[in-house]
């Protein structure tokens, strides 16, 4: 029998998940679990990348994992780990950014737009993220990734880097592909329908959490920018309202055409209120088993440590093929 295709994907515990990390990336992952063995981490690695409390650090990996549960995504059929729990990650990402080129790092958007906001504290390892992100993928030898739009191009680069040392030494890493989603793929900011909903945005109105209440989320939509056209439509000149429409058909089900047509002629009042009724129906299942999960942190650790003994044993294998291509003696004890 052919063995499942592998798929890795993470998020990071930077802050509370919200609708674009729901919508972009956890929903997906559950329609994959049956047909893929897949991987599916909490880079807290990623997360120090800029400033983070270790309290709420701590505090804010464990719900990402209740979140990923709450999701649908099965711990008995997934391995859901912590990725700090497995060492390899950071050791393949010294091997890899020892092939990556400053040029392709200075080209990395999310950089750009993150190096702007952290002004003097600018770190290195905000700039060599990607090839962190490429050895947490080609460490499980991953055919696909699942991720939202906004991880394109740090994918790409993993393609690029699996390439140059499979090149450079022989063939070791597979290159993998990118899975993005169809609908969904690039949740706005409901204050700045231009830019991307992101979970440490400044502005609490701007993004929806998954762990916050049905008022908040209620309040949040009713206060969602949006334009003076004052028509329902799925345009780009209308991206707050595009937004609105995305979400709503997503969690009900409807084509977008069909809502627009039935708002023709309303004004935005009711389809906003309406918008925010699909989504708290929407999330309602996952907000009451992420409350009860948060309520047992002895299975949620049980979890990620069963996961990290799995993940680690597949990504030290590769970890130790790679050390030996590269021509490091292997050592004599494990
Ligand atoms: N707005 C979004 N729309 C669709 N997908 C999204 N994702 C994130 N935001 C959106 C997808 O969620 C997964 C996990 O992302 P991440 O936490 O690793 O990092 P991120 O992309 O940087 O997410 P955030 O929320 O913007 O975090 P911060 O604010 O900490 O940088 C990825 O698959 C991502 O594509």
């Amino acid at each position: 029998m052919e063995s499942k295709k592998v798929i890795f994907s993470g998020t990071q515990p930077s802050g509370k998940l919200t609708l674009g990390n729901y919508l972009g990336a956890l929903k997906n992952w559950v329609d994959l679990q049956d047909d893929y063995n897949c991987y599916y981490c909490i880079v807290d690695l990623h997360a120090i990348t800029v400033p983070q409390e270790p309290k709420d650090l701590r505090a804010r990996t464990l719900e990402v994992l209740a979140q990923y549960i709450a999701s649908g995504i099965d711990p008995e059929k997934n391995t859901l780990f912590i990725q700090s729990h497995v060492t390899a990650h950071a050791e393949l990402a010294w091997v890899l950014n020892c092939l990556t080129y400053m040029g392709e790092l200075n080209r990395m958007t999310q950089y750009k737009e993150k190096s702007s906001k952290v002004g003097a504290n600018l770190n290195a390892g905000l700039f060599t993220y990607p090839s962190l992100m490429a050895a947490d993928i080609l460490l499980y030898g991953s055919d696909l990734v699942p991720v939202g739009e906004d991880q394109k191009q740090h994918l790409e680069l993993a393609r690029d880097l699996a390439a140059r040392f499979n090149t450079k030494y022989s063939e070791t890493f597979k290159v993998p592909e990118p899975y993005i989603p169809k609908v969904g793929a690039r949740i706005m900011s409901l204050q700045e329908p231009t830019k991307k909903m992101s979970k440490s945005d400044d502005n609490k109105n701007a993004f929806i959490l998954l762990s916050e209440t049905a008022d908040e989320t209620r309040s949040k939509v009713r206060k969602a920018v949006t334009d003076s056209i004052g028509e329902v439509n799925y345009s780009d000149d209308q991206p707050g309202i595009k937004n609105l429409l995305t979400m709503y058909s997503i969690f009900t089900g409807e084509s977008i055409e069909s809502i627009v047509d039935r708002y023709k002629g309303e004004g935005y009042g009711k389809f906003k209120e309406d918008t925010a009724e699909a989504i708290i129906e929407g999330l309602r299942p996952l907000r009451e088993k992420y409350n009860y999960l948060m309520s047992n942190k002895d299975y949620l650790e049980n979890i990620y440590t069963d996961g990290a003994k799995k993940a680690e044993y597949a990504a030290r294998k590769m970890l130790r093929k790679v050390y030996k291509k590269v021509g490091f003696i292997p050592r004599k004890f494990d």
